[in-house]
């Protein structure tokens, strides 16, 4: 019987290490929750990094069989891997470059060393647990070069590969000193898919310049072998999110941080910590706002949560630092004995508490500099039931394409994102609950089970399509 493997740097499940040893949390993050579908189902297992360094033979073998049972396949890695592999090659090289943040690239060889040897420790653990018929679904920027492995050691696999980031500009992926490689890597896989079509196309001609390989109609002549590209816009798990806002806990919460905030209007923004989140430019825009309509002094409340993140990376302790220094001066210009304008919140909260959170804010801020997709934007949608709201959202991420009817903003243009906002709060509630309703429809009907489904029926047909281009 065939199987799906699905692999991706983190396992949706995270380990902890306390006083009583090693214990598991569920990963945040809409990959895990979307993908819970189909991997528990059947036989199919997620191979993937528990988060951790865990170094003793024996405490690993104890922890393969706890994951195990629960369909799932650790990969170990040293702390130089930790290093080198992910806070290195991935999250200093890759992740700026592929956000158009070049100028915080890193290039450095014993990282592009490490991330070889770490996608060769994937492609092992993989071969290890997959048979010939099973389907390997491989996932993001970290494993660029896994599906080129598993190609050459399974030359007939069914291997699919989505990458979660956006794809840049050709012009920044020809900066990168390995991109040859990189780019053939990834077409090892029977079909690549991207968010956005343009993402898609961006990919496309990387491969068309850099490796001089033509396409058409989203297929890749890559010598022998035919691949597929395609764009498929990830949802979420609508109905999870519609019924945790439901519920009493999500109820609780907002009413607990309503009374806190003696009912001031609220402006939410959630992050990981990352300078691609436009976090500091959504203050500066707040504070101009405060400046341009001060009657919205002691009437509105920026609740903003900021998750920790890659906290060992230099530019992210440096982004830390900026966002508290603006938090505290903002706060301590405009505050007054009743009144905090931001209310910053570092650290990650249960789902019920975010649940509550969103249903309590009238202003979802939605401002990333670039993002892949942004999930948020949607989880805030789906969150919304019966009550109004609105979204600004940034034009550079993917979720803009579909979203159309949120006030879509340029991130970096501050005066037009501090009028985006007053414009928000004096949005009549007709026309709110009008747009708010057109992007509900559309973020259920295209939820992450559809994009699940979407992406395998692709796969399956390309694969087929590859039998009758080899027998022509
Ligand atoms: C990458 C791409 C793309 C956040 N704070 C808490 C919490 N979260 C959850 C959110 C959401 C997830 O984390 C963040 O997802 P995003 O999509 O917004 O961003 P990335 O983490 O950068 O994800 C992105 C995504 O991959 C999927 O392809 O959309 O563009 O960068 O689900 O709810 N969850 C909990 N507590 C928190 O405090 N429980």
């Amino acid at each position: 019987m065939s199987r799906t493997i699905i692999v991706s740097n983190r396992l949706p499940t995270k380990a902890h290490r306390t006083a009583e040893g090693l214990h598991f949390t569920p990963s945040e993050g809409g990959l895990a929750t979307g993908l819970g579908s189909i991997y528990k189902a059947d036989d199919n297992i997620w191979v993937g990094w528990p988060g951790l360094e865990i170094a003793d033979p024996a405490e690993q073998e104890a922890v393969t069989a706890e994951l195990k049972a629960d369909s799932m396949a650790p990969v170990f890695l040293t702390q130089d891997e930790i290093r080198d592999f992910y806070e290195g090659f991935s999250n200093e090289t890759l992740w700026p470059t592929f956000h158009y943040f070049s100028q915080h690239a890193v290039y450095e060889q014993t990282y592009w060393e490490a991330y070889v040897s770490v996608n060769e420790k994937f492609c092992q653990a993989v071969l290890a647990l997959a048979g010939p018929e099973d389907t390997i679904w491989v996932h993001d920027y970290q494993l660029l070069l896994l599906p080129q492995l598993l190609r050459a050691a399974r030359p007939e696999s069914s291997i699919g590969f989505f990458l979660h980031i956006p794809f840049p500009s050709h012009e920044l992926i020809r900066v990168l000193p390995w991109r040859r490689e990189l780019l053939e890597g990834m077409l090892g896989a029977d079909l690549i898919g991207f968010h956005t079509y343009g993402y898609m196309r961006h990919f496309l001609s990387s491969v068309a310049q850099l490796l001089g390989c033509p396409s058409q109609n989203g297929l890749i002549e890559a010598g022998q072998r035919s691949v597929l590209v395609d764009a498929f816009p990830m949802g979420i798990d609508y109905d999870k999110y519609a019924q945790v806002a439901e519920s009493e806990e999500a109820r609780e919460s907002e009413q607990l941080y309503r009374d806190a905030l003696n009912d001031a209007r609220v402006i939410l923004s959630i992050d990981r910590l990352d300078y691609t989140k436009g976090i500091a430019e959504r203050l500066r825009a707040y504070e101009q706002m405060l400046r341009l309509y001060p009657e919205w002094r002691e009437r509105v409340t920026l609740l903003m949560l900021v998750v920790p993140s890659r906290d060992q990376v230099e530019k992210y302790r440096a982004l830390k630092v900026e966002i508290d220094e603006l938090v505290g001066r903002i706060n301590a210009d405009y505050r007054t004995i009743g009144w905090t304008p931001i209310q910053y919140f570092y650290r990650s909260f249960p789902l019920e508490h975010l649940s509550g959170l969103y249903r309590l804010a009238e202003v979802a801020l939605v401002t990333p500099m670039r993002d892949g997709m942004n999930l948020v934007a949607k989880e805030f949608i789906a969150s919304k039931g019966n009550l109004p709201g609105v979204l600004i959202l940034s034009e550079r991420a993917g979720a803009a394409r579909e979203l159309s009817d949120a006030i879509i903003i340029n991130p970096t243009d501050t005066r037009q994102l501090a009028e985006a906002m007053h414009e928000a709060l004096v949005m009549p509630e007709d026309e709110q609950r009008q747009r708010m309703s057109q992007m509900q429809a559309l973020v259920k009907e295209y939820s992450v089970y559809h994009w699940v489904k979407l992406f395998m029926d692709r796969l399956a047909y390309i694969k087929i399509k590859q039998q009758t281009l080899a027998t022509d």
